[in-house]
């Protein structure tokens, strides 16, 4: 059988396992089998440029890692991926900061991390890279003669071509993605984008499948949902929910409620418009003070950025504000934390909570919005309060969606989840609960694999099987 070679910007060895919050790992947990290799940056910044190659096994998984040097750091990941990439593909044309020595210091890691996997690979290795870091990695490797399949997963929103063209070689960008195989999106709305770009800009029509032939390569844009492990996580809530962790948490809120929200400290996650929500919320439905607090966890991340930094001053603002206006001397409406909580302690909080508010003003997917749903204890659930700006609003329709940009109707949508009848919660989330349990990571890889050996063919639907 085939080998998988999973590449991604950052591997989560298995000695820092939990320590980061993040999307792309949970996603992954699930593809890995036994033999497969991971490969990509160890997150180590070291005086010279990248030389070794780092092996580590653990669980029959290898990992390969090289170390990147100070500069590289900076250019590749601090300020081309995350300072232009990142906002454009948010949508957030006025934060992108574009400068060609990044760019050039972007393509020159992508051609380190070309040149340190080539020895590694095998003849019929299954090339797997994900997310917008290493939207070249396939063009470097086919330089270096590497004619295995190869394919790319987007972890982010992808953008029409009025943005998209707006980043300064972004038509060379397009090319990068027309060398992989298989090109996957979470949404059919991502795929179309893709593939208005390449007609656009290209000339190029994919048929109905989202095939297109070009530079006599044959290309396939698919939409592929990333899902979480809903079972595991589901028995971990029950069981944490019955931890000390959450036996603090419920004490401390003595007889009121909680809500919560769950999110990396990021601009596009929507919270300075969810917490100005809060406010009016408690400002237009009175009733609600001290029944419920609102719990934020938003651990920090990208910190060396200016519009991170800017961000973080402006939520500690309304944070104060907002406290400052509606706490009592025994009740804080909205409890904030940066600081990261540990997987198995935020499923317990999740199931405790009696809504969750998830607002991104743009997501690629949203994970957090999966999880709380498989947290829920099916006899009493919780309301999930989704962004239609989510690509999870595409899935989890019976969610109450919200437009994240708007805090009265958000602050609405709070009341109506904390004043719906048991009937109508159990209602939603069965629906829901059979989305996320059915989408999962499992059959996410699966898909995608599927697709990318071939197995799924122009008249074929995705054949569906457990991948652990
Ligand atoms: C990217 C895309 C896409 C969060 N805080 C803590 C913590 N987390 C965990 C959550 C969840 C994950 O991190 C976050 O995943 P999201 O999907 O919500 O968001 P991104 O990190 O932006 O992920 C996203 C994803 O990739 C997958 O394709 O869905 O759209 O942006 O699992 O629970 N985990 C721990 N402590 C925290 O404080 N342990």
């Amino acid at each position: 059988m085939a080998r998988l070679v999973v590449v991604s910007n950052r591997v989560p060895l298995p000695s820092e396992r939990g320590a980061k919050a993040g999307g792309l790992a949970v996603a992954l947990k699930d593809a890995l089998l036994p033999g497969s290799m991971w490969f990509g940056w160890s997150g180590r910044r070291s005086a010279r440029s990248a030389g070794t190659t780092h092996i580590q096994r653990a669980n029959q998984i290898t990992y390969a890692t090289i170390d990147l040097n100070e500069a590289d750091y900076r250019s590749f990941y601090v300020n081309f991926s995350n300072g232009a990439l990142w906002p454009l593909l948010h949508f957030r044309l006025g934060l992108l900061e574009f400068r060609a020595d990044d760019y050039d210091g972007y393509r020159s890691v992508n051609r380190q991390f070309a040149s340190a996997l080539q020895p590694l690979l095998r003849a019929d290795d299954i090339i797997w890279v994900h997310d917008y870091h290493l939207i070249p990695l396939a063009a470097e490797l086919r330089a270096l003669g590497i004619a295995n399949r190869i394919g790319f997963f987007l972890h982010t929103p992808f953008v029409p071509p009025s943005i998209f063209n707006a980043l300064p070689r972004s038509a060379e960008l397009l090319a990068d993605l027309c060398t992989y195989d298989v090109v996957g999106f979470h949404t059919h709305n991502y795929r179309a984008a893709f593939l208005d770009c390449v007609r656009e800009n290209l000339g190029v029509q994919a048929d109905t499948n989202g095939e297109f032939v070009i530079r006599d390569r044959t290309v396939r844009a698919i939409a592929d949902p990333v899902g979480i492990d809903a079972d595991a996580f589901s028995k971990q809530a029950a069981e944490s929910a019955r931890g000390s962790d959450a036996r603090l948490l419920r004490e401390s809120l003595s007889a009121g409620g909680l809500a919560i929200g769950v999110d990396r400290l990021d601009y596009s996650k929507g919270l300075i418009s969810r917490f100005e929500a809060i406010g009016r919320f408690f400002a237009h439905y009175p009733q609600h003070r001290r029944q419920v607090s609102f719990l934020q966890v938003a651990a920090r991340s990208r910190e060396e950025q200016g519009a991170y930094q800017r961000l973080r001053r402006e939520l500690d603002r309304i944070v104060g504000d907002t406290n400052g206006r509606y706490s009592e001397f025994d009740w804080t409406p909205l409890r904030y934390m940066t600081r990261a909580v540990k997987r198995d302690t935020l499923a317990g909080f999740f199931r405790l909570s009696r809504m969750a508010v998830v607002t991104p003003l743009r997501d690629g997917m949203n994970l957090v919005a999966k999880e709380y749903i498989a947290a829920q204890d099916p006899e009493d659930p919780g309301v999930l309060i989704l962004s239609r700006f989510a690509g999870a609003a595409e899935e989890l329709t019976e969610a109450l969606i919200v437009n994240p940009y708007d805090s009265d109707e958000i602050a609405e949508a709070m009341h109506v989840g904390l004043s719906m009848d048991l009937e109508e919660r159990r209602e939603r989330w069965r629906a829901l609960y059979a989305k996320v349990t059915s989408n999962t990571a499992g059959r996410f890889s699966t898909i995608f694999l599927d697709h990318l050996t071939g197995v799924v063919t122009k008249s074929h639907q995705p054949r569906i099987r457990a991948v652990s």
